[in-house]
């Protein structure tokens, strides 16, 4: 077994430690680097995510639907912006057998080429406009920076990728709205906080006319993006010569969205709902929601009790609609059970003894602050419900009150400085808007910029720290992963 890892003041190490411990993602062994394998509990915690991005995306009128993992090389080479920002990170397919390929193949790096050119042939007119395709998938980046369990994969095992065309200008920008709002709601369900931000012009996708992240602080006061929307424009249409009729019967190119989320968000949800002794998991999400851990005490007639008042519980939560384990493993300790769940999660104990079985009762453990209760039988399936919304919300207010507190804006570099290289989190400082003084912050800060806060907030009265002039916004800086 190995030993546990401090969440706060070790968290790159805990996050190995509680994959492993927790049976979620075997990362490091797998013989291909920057590749890990879903164990079983993980990807059932990865299972109910997806559900819910499904869910979300479904309910906006987007349909499901899956390209090939190949893409030509000359699809890929049409956009240039796109294959310079991607060029250094693709696998290319480059044989059949012993037969070398005519035109190479791209493993995806993402699939706004492939989707562009086949929608060229299924769209032809406004009446078929807003469209909106998402899919699942696995995409390989060649990444140099180093590669981390599900935060910089080589391949990201759960990548979706939305894909919308529009017949204006204005409908993709609401599209990029309502793209902000499905990710809030997903995160929001998941507990996890986020910042909003645009992107700065060199740190857009390659191809977008502008790009808005998420980002989240981690427990090490790094930042993750764990999600994107860009706006395409014409940028994809114009060079694949993909043109539609308009209401007014004229031709034009119509116009793209594209946004996405990936393995990212599983590693959030691991790890900003988390302690000293493991993660802390959503009710909803958790693979297992309540576990049982019957305690042996006393002679044969007190071990029959418990046994047989385990069973009466079990069946009471199990008619109740909710994912209930027994641990009944006769080799191992109750204290040694307690740890085991607790690294895995799971919001809800119930301890069973002679006492218990005597009064009909359980005695109820929360994972999230350890509290302990009795609760009679027959009120256990409401008063479970009434702790998994606590929990819920507990955590929820948690990770947002920690994420809150490693936000610092101040007028002064240096004190910026301090803050983001003390690893505290993300800095923000009034900007002129002009990218050469953000560039330089970047030097002097040696931090990335996230971009500034979106929706745009008023910095009056601030003056850029760099050219002294009236500062227009915030820009944020942080350590990023
Ligand atoms: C949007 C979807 C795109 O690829 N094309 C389709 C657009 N955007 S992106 O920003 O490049 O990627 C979307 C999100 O995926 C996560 N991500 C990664 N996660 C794990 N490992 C990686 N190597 C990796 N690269 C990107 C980020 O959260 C990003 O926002
Ligand atoms: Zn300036």
């Amino acid at each position: 077994m190995v030993s546990r890892e401090r969440w706060e003041s070790n968290y790159p190490r805990w996050f190995d430690w509680v994959l492993e411990e927790a049976e979620i993602y075997d990362y490091g062994r797998y013989p291909v680097k920057g590749m890990g394998v879903w164990m079983p509990y993980g990807f059932q915690i990865r299972r109910r995510v997806v559900e819910l991005i499904r869910d979300a995306l479904d309910r906006r009128g987007h349909e499901e639907v899956l390209f090939p993992l190949l893409i030509p090389e000359t699809l890929l080479r049409v956009e240039k912006e796109h294959i310079k920002g991607f060029e250094d990170e693709v696998y290319w397919v480059t044989h059949g057998g012993l037969e070398p390929l005519d035109i190479k193949l791209a493993l995806r790096p993402t699939s706004e080429t492939s989707i562009t050119f086949m929608e060229n042939y299924w769209i032809k007119s406004y009446r078929q406009l807003p469209k909106k395709y998402y899919q699942i998938v696995s995409i390989f980046r060649y990444e140099t920076k180093a590669t981390r369990p599900m935060i910089r994969l080589r391949e990201v095992t759960t990548f979706k990728e939305a894909h919308t065309v529009h017949d204006s200008f204005e409908d993709s920008e609401r599209q990029v709205l309502e793209a902000i709002e499905a990710y809030k709601e997903i995160y929001d369900s998941l507990g996890i906080p986020y910042l909003i931000s645009k992107r700065p012009e060199w740190d857009k996708f390659p191809g977008a006319l502008y790009t808005i992240a998420f980002d989240t602080i981690m427990p090490d006061g790094r930042v993750l993006q764990i999600g994107t929307v860009h706006n395409l424009g014409q940028n994809f249409t114009k060079v694949f010569d993909f043109k539609i009729q308009l209401s007014d019967e004229s031709h034009d190119y119509p116009w793209q969205t594209s946004y996405g989320i990936s393995d990212r968000i599983v590693a959030t949800l691991i790890s900003v709902h988390g302690d000293d002794r493991g993660t802390v998991m959503i009710p909803s999400i958790a693979p297992i929601q309540v576990v049982i851990v019957p305690i042996p005490a006393g002679g044969d007639e007190d071990r029959v009790a418990v046994t047989r008042h385990v069973a009466r519980v079990l069946k009471v939560l199990e008619e109740a609609g909710l994912r209930v384990r027994v641990d009944d493993r006769e080799e191992v300790r109750p204290g040694a059970k307690f740890y085991y769940w607790e690294a895995r999660g799971v919001p809800v104990r119930l301890e069973i003894g002679p006492r218990e079985a005597r009064e009909d009762t359980v005695t109820l453990v929360r994972r999230d602050t350890l509290e302990k209760s009795i609760v009679p039988v027959e009120e256990l399936p409401s008063t479970i419900k009434r702790v998994f919304e606590e929990i819920y919300e507990n955590l929820k207010e948690r990770a947002w009150n920690y994420m809150r507190s490693r936000i610092k804006r101040t007028e002064n570099l240096g004190e910026a400085k301090e803050w983001v290289s003390q690893r505290r989190g993300v800095a923000e400082v009034p900007w002129c808007g002009n990218d050469e003084c953000a560039a330089r912050m970047e030097d002097e800060l040696e931090a990335k910029s996230l971009g500034t806060p979106w929706p745009r907030e008023d910095a009056t009265g601030s003056r850029c720290p760099i050219c002294g002039r009236d500062a227009v916004t915030w820009i944020r800086y942080a350590k990023t992963y």
